[in-house]
């Protein structure tokens, strides 16, 4: 059995689409705990046993926890391959799996600088400084993968959703939490609410209560 520790919104929201496509292509069916970040959960002792860094997602199966994003969709893809979550072209899957480590290896912390400066300064000033580079950051990053979604086709990687898909989808929507207006990247946007169409994809946003607009103007 396959149970995914997700909180809603965070970036467990990537292989939780995974899995919502897995299901659908293969009926394999998996379980799910919401870990409620706002209040703490992560660090419980029960959970701090599943994953000691205290971040979602855990992938757990058949009892064994498996921790980081890039690990745990790798795995999903080599176990249901039939899915078609990555390339099975060995070069196609090299590019694609570039892409996902700069996402979850650059994209993403840049975020957590914006969501969490307290984590990297310890005065309100400097809190404060991180917090506008790193949007000045983000909105690079976006641009960089608006520039992808122009060539999407109608997915990141082609006919196919991605996992890559869903990561920029969660891109998006922290973007409007962190106060860049989702309008300003107008093909990344339809891109996104292209996908977020995709039954997958609209079932794991259920599942988790989200919206793709997150935006709200001051
Ligand atoms: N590199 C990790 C990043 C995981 C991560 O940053 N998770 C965030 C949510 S997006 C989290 O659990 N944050 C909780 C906290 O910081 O207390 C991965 O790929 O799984």
């Amino acid at each position: 059995m396959i149970k995914l520790y997700f909180g809603p919104g965070a970036c467990s929201f990537v292989p939780h689409v995974g899995l919502e496509a897995i299901k659908a292509a293969t009926g394999e069916d998996f379980e799910s705990q919401t870990v409620k970040l706002h209040k703490g959960e992560q660090h419980t002792p029960e959970y701090l046993a599943l994953n000691p860094l205290g971040l979602v997602p855990v992938l757990v199966v058949d009892g064994k926890p498996l921790t980081q994003i890039v690990a745990i969709c790798d795995y999903l893809d080599r176990r249901f391959p039939q899915a078609g979550l990555l390339p099975a072209d060995p070069w196609q899957r090299a590019q694609a799996m570039s892409t996902f480590a700069w996402m979850n290896n650059t994209v993403h912390p840049t975020f957590t600088h914006i969501f969490r400066p307290t984590k990297f300064a310890s005065t309100d000033d400097s809190q404060s400084d991180v917090r506008n580079m790193a949007v000045v950051m983000f909105r690079e990053h976006l641009g960089r993968i608006q520039d992808m979604t122009a060539k999407a086709a109608p997915f990141l990687l082609g006919d196919k959703l991605s996992f890559v898909d869903a990561y920029a989808v969660v891109f998006l929507r922290w973007a409007g939490l962190g106060g860049i207006d989702p309008a300003s990247l107008p093909t990344y946007k339809t891109y996104a609410e292209r996908v977020a169409a995709h039954p997958a994809v609209a079932a794991a946003m259920a599942r988790e209560g989200i919206k793709l607009d997150t935006w709200q103007p001051k």
